[in-house]
């Protein structure tokens, strides 16, 4: 992509009214516009990043043997009053007349809607296992949306719903998204913690909140120190080995953690004092076991083996990728801007053209550029007219993890500069050396 023809309306000056960093960073950077309070727009440089997140999220869901589907956005209330969640769910529900005076809302989760289309067509235990997901907006009318897109009205969400015949399956398939949950998490270069969390309005009594520790963060967490140096599963792990996955859940539930309204204080002072860790924390994804509490009211069962029919044992899996792109930055900035892990990066390559209209300058960014984009790697060249200062803070703003820095006096000696975002570190080196060094 040349910069010239893009739109990436940078901001120079801080934006007054964002607390934190990342919304701060998101603002300047151009990845997001404010439409109103808690809705934003997603500008072309932000999506990039949100479609990475949600790939990497839909790679590890797949592994596991989810099906993705894409359910609407707006649902009708007569759904939620099928499971009494109508009344309960309060001033949180967008809540919507159409013409014809049929109360409609828009979707702040999708328990009822997945049990009435799961009702509808899965009869026999046989069917079974299934776990359907999608990516999708949700709307939940917050009191104080705040901090951008990491507390907003209209967040995308990434749902999961899980049917089994049994208490014993559910549980499997509440292990297999708790292990997707850590894979996918690491992916992203994240350390997320899965801790003990309350259930509120979907349910339930268990659940697991994953975390990531960073001061501005909402809650506040406690664990052992232990588990930022655990590392996640393998990509071979085998998602249909019920054993093997509680095994996994074991490991990673028998060290202490908790959020606020399950901490323990006596547990807490059992761990050794200097790995004890009260901090604050990110909540980037929420997982429920719920048994029966939505197939009971919509009456969704199906025939065990036995002939028999059995309610379909149910639970659910959040995770927020809007939210993520905040806490991602959240964990990974400095003073100049974003600092994007390669596996999210909206872009892996600036090429920033240091003297536009010099030909040799011109010709062998045009080049880089031709034969980085050839070889797939996504590339953002800056052929615009600004000063060179200018381009550098835009591309460190942005957060590209590599720039290559093509100006006349290096390349009157063949050389041009290769920049690493992570520590800034520079090397002189032939243009078809940092073209092998960057082509995979
Ligand atoms: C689980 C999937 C649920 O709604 N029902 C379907 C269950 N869980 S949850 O914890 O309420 O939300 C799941 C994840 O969505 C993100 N999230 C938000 N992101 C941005 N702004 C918000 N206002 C917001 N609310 C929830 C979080 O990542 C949460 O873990």
């Amino acid at each position: 992509m040349r910069l010239s023809r893009y739109f990436l309306p940078i901001l120079r000056e801080v934006p007054k009214e964002a607390d934190i960093v990342s919304h701060r960073l998101m603002l300047r950077a151009g990845m997001i516009r404010q439409e109103s309070a808690g809705i934003y727009a997603w500008l072309p440089l932000g999506l990039k990043v949100l479609n990475k997140i949600c790939n990497i999220i839909r790679e590890e869901q797949n592994r596991t043997g989810a099906v993705e589907l894409l359910m609407p956005t707006i649902q009708s209330a007569d759904l939620w009053r099928e499971s009494g969640r109508y009344d309960d769910y309060g001033k949180e529900m967008l809540r919507i007349k159409d013409r014809h005076e049929r109360d409609m809302l828009f979707g702040p989760t999708n328990e009822e809607m997945i049990t009435e289309i799961v009702r509808g067509s899965v009869k026999s235990y046989k069917s079974l296992p299934l776990n359907l997901y999608h990516i999708q907006w949700k709307f939940r009318d917050e009191v104080r949306p705040r901090f951008g897109v990491y507390r907003s009205r209209e967040f995308l969400m990434k749902d999961a719903y899980s049917f089994d015949l049994d208490a014993e399956g559910a549980r499997h398939s509440y292990n297999k998204m708790f292990v997707a949950y850590l894979r996918t998490f690491a992916r992203m270069g994240l350390k997320a913690i899965p801790m003990v969390a309350d259930t509120g309005p979907i349910g339930g009594n268990l659940s697991h909140e994953f975390i990531i520790l960073a001061s501005t963060g909402e809650s506040e967490v406690f664990c052992h120190g232990d588990y930022l140096e655990k590392a996640p599963p393998p990509a071979d792990v085998n998602f249909d080995d019920a054993a093997a996955m509680q095994a996994l859940v074991d490991d990673w539930t028998t060290l202490y953690a908790a959020t606020e309204e399950k901490h323990d204080t006596a547990a807490f002072a059992a761990i050794p004092a200097e790995r004890q860790m009260a901090a604050r924390g990110i909540e980037v994804g929420h997982i429920f076991y719920f048994g029966t509490k939505y197939s009971e009211p919509f009456n969704a069962k199906v025939l065990g083996p036995d002939g028999a029919e059995k309610l379909l044992h149910m639970g659910s899996y959040g995770i927020g990728p809007s939210r993520l792109v905040a806490a991602m930055i959240e964990a990974s900035h400095d003073e100049q801007g974003i600092i994007w892990p390669d596996a999210v990066a909206p872009f892996q390559v600036g090429i920033l053209n240091l003297k536009v209209g010099d030909s040799a300058v011109d010709a062998a960014c045009a080049d880089l550029y031709a034969k980085l984009t050839m070889a797939g790697v996504e590339v953002l060249y800056d052929d615009t007219d600004e000063r060179a200062g200018s381009k550098f803070a835009t591309a460190d703003l942005i957060g590209l993890p590599w720039q290559i820095l093509v100006g006349p006096k290096s390349l009157a000696d063949g050389k041009v500069e290769l920049k690493r975002r992570v520590d800034g570190s520079r090397e002189l080196v032939t243009p078809a050396e940092a073209f092998e060094r960057l082509k995979g």
